[in-house]
C-alpha cells in the first residue's frame, strides 16, 4: 500500500514550500498528507474504484493534490516534487532524503543549526549538537551516523550479486584472448564478500600482455582507462545504474600462486601468514614464499599453504578469524557446498508476487536437480504483494495437490512466508497454518520498533508450534535499509532450543542472515536453512549467494537444514 510513501511526498513538498516562505499551500499539503496516511484502505484501491474523483472523496483532496497523486500512482514520481527538491541546496535534500531523518527534520538542522551538507550534519552529530535540539535524542543522532556510513560506503560498495556476474563476464572474455595461460578472480569477488569495492583479476600469458591488455580495456561498458599498462591495467565499467572498478595484473608463472593468495587476502590474513612465515624463517610475498634468495613455493597456491605448514584455506575463511589456527592443525570445517543442497524452501510463485507458476517454479527446481521445492507465498496482510488470504491459500492447497499428481520427480512441498503482525501474532489462524507443511514467520512491518519490541514481538510467533524457519532475520536490504533491532542472541537460542530454523535469505539485495551472525548462529547449534526467496525462475541460481554466506560462517552441511534429503526434511518439519 502506498499510502505512507504519498503522504510523505505530501509532507516534504510542505516543508519545502514553507521553507519558500508559501503561504497556504504547505497547509494544504500536510492536511492531504494526514488524511492519506490514516486512510483505512490502500490510496491504490481508491483509485482503481473511481480515479480521480474517487481521490477527491478524501478529506483534504482536492483536485491538484488528487491529480499529483494519480501521477505517482501511475509513474512512482511526482513531477513538481522533482521540481521543488532542486530549488533547495543539494546537501540539504540529501540529508532529506537521508534514512530515518525525514524532510521535516532535515529542514528544523538547516534552519536551526544551518546544516546544509552531509558533512556537515555528520560533523554536528559527533559534537553532539543534534542531541541537544527539542525532539532529537542520542538514539536519532546515533541513527544519523549510522545512516550517514551506510550512504558513504553504498556509493562505492557494490553487492556480490552484481559484481561477481560482471568479474565471470570478463574473465570468460579474456580467456580466450591468445596466450592467456590462467585467468582468476582474486581479491573480495573470490572471498565472496557481500559486498565489493573493486574486482582485481589476474592473468598468466604467455608471450607480450598486449593483445590482453587492449582487449581489456575495450571491453563493453567500459566508460573510463584509469591505467594501461604491460603488467597492471584499470578500467571502469557500467553495468545498468552500477560503476565499478576492475583492475588486471599480469603475473609470471611462477610467481602466479602467491599472487593469487596475496591479492585473494584479505590484508589481515595475509599479515598474518607473513608473520608466520617470518616466524618459520621464511619470507612471503606476492612473488612467493623464500628461504633466504630461494623461491620454496609460489607456481601454485596450495603449495604456499602447504609450506608454511597448513592446510589449504577456502577464500571465504580467509579473514583472519581463527582459519589459520584451525588450518594448522588440520581442523577446517568441511565447508558447505552447492551440490549438497537439496532444495528451496522460500519460493514465490504467481499466485503472489511471483512472475512464473508453481508448476513453472517446480519444474525448473526440477531441472537443478532438486528433490524438492517449496512453496511460500505471502500471506493475506502483505496486500502490495497481493498476499493470499484464507480462501486463496485453500484454493492453493487444493491445486498444489493438483500440480503434485501432475509433476513427477521433485516433491512438493506447500508451505507459507506467513508475516509476524505487530504484536507478534501470525497472519493466518493456526486452522489454516496446520493444514501446510511448514510456516516461515516474516517480519514486513514496523521496523523501527525498539529493540525490545521486536524481540518480544518475534519471541511470541517463533512460540507458534507451526513456524518452522524465521525468514530474513534482521530486515536488511544491502545499502537501503538497516536492519531492525533485535536481541539476535536471544533468537539463536530459542530457534535452537524450540528446533526452528534460521534464514540464510539468498536473495543478493539482503544476505540475511549475514556471515558474521551465521557464524554465531552456529555456534550456538542454531540449525540453518539456505533459500533463494526466488519470485522469478531465474532467482533459483541465487541459492549460490546463500551458500557464500554459509561458507563465510564456517558452516558445513550438517548445520543447513535443506542439506537433508526429503524423507529426513519431513521428519524434521514434523
Ligand atoms: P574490496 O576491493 O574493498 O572489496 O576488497 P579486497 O579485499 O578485494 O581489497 P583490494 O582490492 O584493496 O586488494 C586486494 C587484495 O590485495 C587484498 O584482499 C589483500 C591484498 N592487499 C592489498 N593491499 C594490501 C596491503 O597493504 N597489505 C597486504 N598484506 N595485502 C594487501
Ligand atoms: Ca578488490
Ligand atoms: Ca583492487
Amino acid at each position: 500500500m502506498k499510502n505512507l510513501e504519498i503522504a510523505a511526498i505530501f509532507y516534504a513538498m510542505a516543508d519545502i514550500l514553507e521553507l519558500q516562505n508559501v503561504q497556504w499551500k504547505p497547509i494544504a499539503y500536510r492536511k492531504a498528507a494526514r488524511s492519506i496516511e490514516t486512510l483505512s484502505e490502500p490510496i491504490e484501491e481508491v483509485y482503481k474504484r473511481g480515479g480521480i474523483n474517487a481521490l477527491m472523496e478524501i478529506p483534504g483532496i482536492g483536485e491538484a493534490i488528487a491529480k499529483k497523486t494519480e501521477e505517482y500512482l501511475l509513474t512512482g514520481r511526482v513531477a513538481e516534487y522533482e521540481r521543488l527538491k532542486k530549488k533547495i541546496p543539494k546537501g540539504l535534500r540529501e540529508i532529506m532524503e537521508l534514512q530515518g531523518l525525514g524532510p521535516k527534520k532535515a529542514i528544523r538542522l538547516y534552519k536551526e543549526l544551518k546544516i546544509d551538507s552531509i558533512d556537515a550534519l555528520e560533523k554536528a552529530a559527533r559534537e553532539g549538537k543534534i542531541a541537544k535540539l527539542e525532539g532529537f535524542k542520542e538514539k536519532s543522532e546515533k541513527n544519523i551516523l549510522k545512516s550517514i556510513e551506510m550512504i558513504k560506503k553504498g556509493k562505492e560498495r557494490i553487492m556480490l550479486g552484481v559484481a561477481l556476474p560482471i568479474a565471470r563476464e570478463i574473465v570468460q572474455e579474456l580467456k580466450n584472448v591468445k596466450g592467456v595461460k590462467r585467468i582468476e578472480i582474486a581479491g573480495s569477488v573470490r572471498r565472496m564478500v557481500e559486498t565489493i569495492g573493486d574486482i582485481d583479476i589476474l592473468a598468466e600469458i604467455e608471450g607480450h600482455s598486449k593483445e590482453v591488455m587492449d582487449r581489456f580495456v575495450a571491453l563493453q561498458g567500459v566508460t573510463n582507462i584509469l591505467a594501461k599498462g604491460e603488467k597492471k591495467s584499470m578500467v571502469m565499467i557500467r553495468k545498468g545504474k552500477y560503476d565499478i572498478q576492475v583492475d588486471l595484473r599480469i603475473i609470471e608463472s611462477n610467481s602466479f600462486g602467491a599472487a593469487l593468495q596475496y591479492f585473494t587476502g584479505n590484508k589481515e590474513h595475509n599479515i598474518e601468514l607473513r608473520k608466520l612465515a617470518i616466524a618459520k624463517g621464511m619470507k612471503l610475498n606476492e612473488y612467493g614464499l623464500f628461504k633466504g634468495d630461494k623461491q620454496i613455493a609460489g607456481k601454485e597456491e596450495r603449495e604456499v599453504y602447504s609450506k608454511l605448514g597448513m592446510e589449504w584455506i577456502p577464500p571465504e575463511l580467509r579473514e583472519n578469524k581463527g582459519e589459520i589456527q584451525a588450518a594448522m592443525i588440520n581442523k577446517l570445517p568441511e565447508l558447505v557446498e552447492l551440490s549438497q543442497i537439496k532444495g528451496d524452501l522460500h519460493v514465490h510463485t504467481d499466485w503472489s508476487e511471483g512472475t512464473a507458476s508453481i508448476e513453472e517454479m517446480a519444474n525448473a527446481a526440477k531441472k537443478i536437480g532438486y528433490e524438492y521445492i517449496g512453496i511460500s507465498d505471502h500471506s493475506k496482510s502483505e496486500r502490495i504483494a497481493n498476499g493470499l488470504d484464507e480462501k486463496r491459500i485453500e484454493q492453493q492447497i487444493e491445486a498444489i495437490n493438483e500440480i503434485r499428481r501432475k509433476v513427477k520427480g521433485i516433491k512438493i512441498l506447500h508451505g507459507s512466508e506467513v508475516s509476524i503482525l505487530p504484536d507478534g501474532s501470525l497472519d493466518y489462524g493456526d486452522d489454516i497454518l496446520k493444514r501446510l507443511d511448514y510456516v516461515i514467520a516474516a517480519v514486513h512491518s514496523r521496523f523501527k520498533s525498539s529493540k525490545e519490541e521486536m524481540t518480544k514481538r518475534i519471541t511470541k510467533a517463533l512460540e507458534n508450534k507451526y513456524v518452522k524457519i524465521l525468514a530474513h532475520p534482521t530486515g536488511r536490504l544491502i545499502n537501503e535499509r538497516m536492519p531492525y533491532e533485535v536481541d539476535l542472541d536471544r533468537i539463536f537460542e530459542i530457534c535452537r532450543d524450540r528446533r526452528i530454523a534460521m534464514e540464510i535469505n539468498s536473495f543478493p539485495l539482503r544476505l540475511d542472515l549475514n556471515d558474521v551472525y551465521v557464524r554465531k548462529a552456529r555456534d550456538y547449534g542454531t540449525m540453518l536453512c539456505i533459500n533463494t526467496d526466488s519470485h522469478a525462475i531465474d532467482h533459483l541460481g541465487y541459492m549460490e549467494y546463500g551458500i557464500a554466506v554459509a561458507r563465510r560462517g564456517w558452516c558445513e552441511r550438517k548445520n543447513i537444514l535443506n542439506c537433508m534429503g526429503h524423507e529426513d526434511l519431513m521428519k524434521w518439519l514434523e
